[in-house]
């Protein structure tokens, strides 16, 4: 029998990390690859592996997620299946925002009485990766588990960003501790693959993505008043909770911070990208409905390219171009992620523009970007150069930030003609 199971994906906290990209819209709406959201990868995760009630929780409801959800995701009506927002929310007996993993969930639960389920699938929104969750709730379900955490074996540079656990030969955790500090790494070593040793992955970190069983969830709120899983529940409810591990071998990453977030966008471009866009497992999202994408006499490698684009750019190289982008005669784009824009601009508009030297919607003549995120609606204007690297100073300004290195154009700014960054 098919189990009953409800998914949440945790849609994000303030956002912090990935700013200035979640300026004006909540972390779920960031536009990936170059015509996908955050938030497409765990909902297409959720239907490809036969789940359809999907709840996002994020902090705040911007319109880009509330239309795109609305746009993207529709069931027929035999299907019980949804994907809804539930945006933190005040009320009489609470007027904060989701203080954590956990707090977000518990203050969820009331939403969650309405449908029958068994099991909760428990799902961080800033990971890109393609599993099969169907597996991993058998795998919950046939070893009689309370809790289900899916794990990678990670090395030495990478543990301290993560939950990292020990469990014995059966899988069962035994202890967990969230994002130790170096000094005490070499307690968590843990039994590992050959492979995985070999390429001195030692430690067995949680991904953030886990199964409760629906009873064993509520009791574990009653007995803990925490606001993290990782921080709270999950290392004290060790013991009291048959907690396992479920070790996942593929590809999985996280893409909360700017440079992760670029640098696994740039590396879809890649001749055999470790995240597969082409699989039998598609990535869902918005049909649009756009024209398709037109290059005039560039030279092009290594590039991913969007709907309705008109690129008569010199050269694209290690870049993603994505949806309505507009690129000028002239201009080079190398490892850079060009979200796009939401719109296109009057062609009398650009005419207009050219003559008085204002800047154009994409990228204008004779521009040279790299190591840039233009986000959506940015006009760049002809003669500019942008050249990221470790040379730049982090820093946030009126049009732009610069983190690790990488230049973000902010949306909807406006960069005049001749300007060098
Ligand atoms: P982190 O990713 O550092 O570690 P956290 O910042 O709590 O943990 O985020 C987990 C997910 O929940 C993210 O998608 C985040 O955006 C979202 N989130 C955070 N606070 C939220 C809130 N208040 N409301 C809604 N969503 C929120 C976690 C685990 C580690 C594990 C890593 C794997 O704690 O043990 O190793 O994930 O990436
Ligand atoms: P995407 O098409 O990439 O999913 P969004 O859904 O965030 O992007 O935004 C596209 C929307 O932008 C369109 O539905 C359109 O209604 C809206 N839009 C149209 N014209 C403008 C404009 N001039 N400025 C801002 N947004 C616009």
């Amino acid at each position: 029998m098919k189990p009953s199971v409800i998914s949440i994906v945790l849609g994000g906290g303030r956002g912090t990390r990935l700013f200035p990209l979640t300026y004006s819209r909540s972390k779920p709406a960031v536009p990936i690859a170059g015509k996908y959201r955050l938030v497409d990868i765990p909902i297409s995760n959720c239907l490809n592996s036969g789940f359809n009630r999907i709840l996002v929780l994020t902090q705040f409801n911007s319109a880009s997620l509330n239309s795109h959800i609305k746009n993207s995701y529709h069931f027929d009506i035999f299907s019980k299946g949804f994907v809804d927002i539930l945006a933190a929310e005040q009320n009489v007996e609470n007027d904060q925002w989701y203080q954590g993993t956990a707090d977000a969930v518990r203050q969820s639960m009331k939403h969650l009485d309405k449908y029958e389920y068994d099991y909760i699938l428990i799902l961080s929104g800033d990971q890109l990766y393609q599993m099969d969750f169907r597996a991993m709730i058998d795998f919950h379900c046939n070893n009689e588990a309370d809790i289900t955490i899916a794990t990678i074996p990670v090395n030495w540079q990478d543990a301290p960003g993560f939950g990292i656990l020990k469990a014995d030969d059966d899988g069962n955790i035994n202890s967990f501790i969230e994002k130790p500090s170096r000094d005490v790494l070499d307690d968590w070593k843990s039994e590992v693959s050959e492979k995985s040793r070999s390429e001195g992955k030692e430690f067995l970190a949680s991904m953030g993505i886990y199964v409760f069983s629906k009873n064993m969830l509520k009791k574990m709120f009653d007995n803990d008043p925490g606001d993290d899983f990782g921080g709270e529940l999950i290392p004290n409810g060790i013991g009291t909770f048959k907690m396992i591990s479920y070790q996942y071998d593929g590809y999985w990453t996280d893409i909360g911070t700017i440079q992760s977030f670029f640098d696994a966008n740039l590396e879809l471009t890649q001749d055999f990208p470790k995240f597969n866009l082409f699989s039998h497992s598609p990535i869902y999202t918005r049909a649009r409905m756009l024209p398709p994408s037109k290059i005039l006499g560039s030279y092009v490698s290594k590039a991913i390219f969007g709907d309705g684009c008109v690129v008569m750019a010199d050269k694209i190289e290690n870049s993603i171009v994505g949806n309505r982008s507009r690129i000028d005669k002239g201009s080079t784009l190398i490892n850079t992620y060009m979200m796009g824009a939401d719109y296109y601009q009057d062609t009398k508009e650009i005419v207009i523009n050219d003559q008085k030297g204002t800047a154009n919607l994409g990228v204008g003549k004779y521009c040279y970007i790299e190591r840039a995120i233009l986000d959506k609606n940015c006009r760049i204007g002809d003669n500019v150069r942008i050249i990221g690297g470790k040379h730049l100073q982090d820093g946030d300004y009126d049009t732009h930030s610069i983190k690790d290195g990488i230049v973000v154009v902010k949306k909807n700014a406006v960069i005049h003609p001749g300007t060098i960054i």
